[in-house]
């Protein structure tokens, strides 16, 4: 880390997110109150049936926009799945990275306004302490879970524990932090919704450092209304299942 300045990539897959504009005018406003931050986000519109255009964001976000704040937007003809465009959030950032300006922290964050910016400082702040991960754990972090999606959460942790050895508190968590060390060693394959734990599976192969920070997830009608089903998890299993069973790679 350069000293007093904080680089980060904020990688950020969205699909016909209405809470898009919303979710990068707290960043914008986060990166202003915390003067170390020198904020990248990488704005990945997975196929969107209305197309997250660039000038529209510019002219949202010009207000009370700090130097430190730039957007890069990219965008996927059809919809590939959200593991799909964090991977290719995760190129590009690793691209735009300059050896003389490296960025010091990777971000997977949703769009949907589900994880705050301003849990952003507690999820990269272990990385300057030797973690390569830090993944976001919703359990500690004072969330109001609904009573289905955590005893769902609390099985997911489980599955995770016996396929990657990581006993961690909280699972399926789209906000995590890696440094360069870190995002180099998790390429995602799974374009769905088993990328959250192949990245677990990458990281328990590669040996990284992990650790974890409390963040709270923002649960209301919309985003329950518009994210994932509880059931939607047998559909991550059996993806998880298909790759262990038949692409022969834990
Ligand atoms: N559902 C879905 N989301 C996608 C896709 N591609 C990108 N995304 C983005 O991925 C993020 C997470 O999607 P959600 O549907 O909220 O999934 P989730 O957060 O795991 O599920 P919930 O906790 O129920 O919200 C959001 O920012 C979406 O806009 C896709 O193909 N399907
Ligand atoms: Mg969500």
């Amino acid at each position: 880390m350069v000293w007093g300045r904080v680089r980060i990539a904020v990688l950020l897959p969205t699909f016909n997110e209405p809470a898009l504009a919303a979710t990068l005018a707290s960043i914008r406003d986060q990166v202003a109150v915390e003067p170390t931050f020198d904020v990248t986000v990488f704005v990945v519109d997975d196929g969107s049936r209305v197309p997250v255009r660039r000038d529209a964001l510019e002219e949202l976000l010009r207000a009370d926009r700090p130097g430190r704040f730039a957007l890069v937007l990219a965008r996927h003809r059809v919809n590939l799945g959200q593991g799909a465009a964090l991977e290719t959030a995760r190129r590009l950032s690793l691209a735009h990275a300059r050896p003389a300006t490296p960025f010091d922290a990777y971000v997977t964050m949703d769009a949907d306004g589900q994880h705050r910016a301003a849990d952003l400082a507690a999820l990269v702040g272990p990385l300057a302490s030797g973690a390569d991960v830090v993944f976001g754990n919703r359990f500690t972090g004072g969330t109001e879970i609904p009573r289905v999606r955590a005893l769902v959460l609390r099985a997911a942790r489980l599955l995770e524990w016996a396929l990657t050895g990581l006993r961690l508190g909280d699972a399926h968590n789209g906000f995590r932090a890696f440094d360069e060390r870190g995002i180099r060693a998790v390429q995602m394959h799974q374009r769905g919704m088993a990328h959250a734990t192949e990245i677990r599976q990458e990281v328990a192969r590669a040996g990284l450092v992990v650790a974890e920070a409390p963040v709270r997830v923002h649960y209301d009608e919309a985003s329950l209304a518009k994210g994932q089903r509880s059931w939607g998890a047998l559909a991550i299993l059996r993806d998880i299942l298909y790759k262990y069973l038949f692409a022969g790679v834990s």
